[in-house]
């Protein structure tokens, strides 16, 4: 597969994914999700490969989540909500090795959840997470809530749902959202030495360990297919249209005018 949207390179047994839509925030559309499906399954099925990173091209961000200039209340593509964003979810937690985000700037909405979900994220001082999905007519049910709270605990997910507040890098390492933070310059040394250092273990013990915290977590899978369904429906919304608009708009929504 050619990549439009993606970059990927392979080195000392390490595959690094990045999205390459620095004008856009590094946001999400159909092709990208392809493509790191594609990128996914090309590092997650070779043996010589020990560690994948996921990784935003420029310094602003990791990635904004889906593009909402490409949606517009409906995406157009494959899946359920029109994007395959739950078989690129679902992807990085089967694959049998780690996968490392590399966050050096905003991680927000879908982007955050792909953080989250994956296995170990290395963040940047600089590095910014959130929800936006109530903001601008979303949510990502699943994984991107549920599986959240696992990682977060229940009051602080609710609360980074219901408000869409931003939290400082700092401030997602005291709530276990990232493993490690450092100075925007140290970030790919960082990320570098977590590698080499799983390089150096067992890679069939690490799937099965990978594995095994999977099958704890797995029924989010239903979740997230299930709320895929519904989050399809509420993207036909008046309401979920008003969010979108008013992102694209620049101004504040009135999600309530529209509630009859
Ligand atoms: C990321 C954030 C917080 C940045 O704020 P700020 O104030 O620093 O910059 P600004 O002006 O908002 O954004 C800079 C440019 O990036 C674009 C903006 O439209 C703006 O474009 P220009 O005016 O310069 O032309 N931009 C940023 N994010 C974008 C996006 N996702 N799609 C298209 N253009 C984007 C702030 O921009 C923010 O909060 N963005 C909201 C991101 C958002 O709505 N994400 C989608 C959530 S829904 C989702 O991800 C999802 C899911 O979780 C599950 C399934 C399907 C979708």
């Amino acid at each position: 597969m050619d990549y439009q949207d993606i970059l990927y390179a392979e080195a000392d047994g390490v595959a690094t994914i990045t999205i390459n839509r620095p004008d856009k925030m590094n946001a999400f559309r159909g092709q990208t999700c392809e493509e790191l499906i594609d990128a996914l399954n090309r590092a997650g099925w070779n043996a010589d490969i020990g560690v994948i990173v996921l990784a935003g091209a420029g310094d602003r961000a990791f990635s904004t989540g889906g593009d909402q200039s490409a949606h517009e209340g409906a995406y157009d593509g494959r899946g359920t909500i029109g994007l395959p964003v739950e078989e690129l979810q679902s992807l990085i937690r089967d694959v049998p090795k780690p996968v490392i985000a590399k966050v050096q700037g905003y991680a927000i909405g879908g982007g955050n959840v792909l953080a989250t979900i994956c296995d170990l994220t290395i963040a940047s001082e600089a590095a910014q997470f959130g929800q936006v999905g109530p903001k601008v007519g979303s949510v990502d049910p699943g994984f991107g809530t549920a599986y959240l709270a696992q990682v977060v605990g229940e009051k602080k997910a609710r609360e980074i749902w219901y408000l869409c507040r931003r939290y400082t890098a700092q401030e997602a390492l005291e709530m276990g959202l990232v493993n490690a933070v450092v100075p925007a310059d140290e970030l790919d040394a960082e990320v570098a030495r977590w590698c080499a250092e799983i390089m150096e273990r067992s890679p069939t013990a690490i799937a099965i360990a990978k594995r095994s915290f999977n099958a704890a977590t797995e029924s989010m899978r239903g979740i997230s297919s299930m709320g895929m369904q519904a989050l399809a429906l509420y993207y036909g919304t008046e309401e979920s249209q008003e969010g979108v608009n008013a992102f694209m708009e620049k101004r504040k929504p009135e999600f309530r005018k529209k509630i009859k």
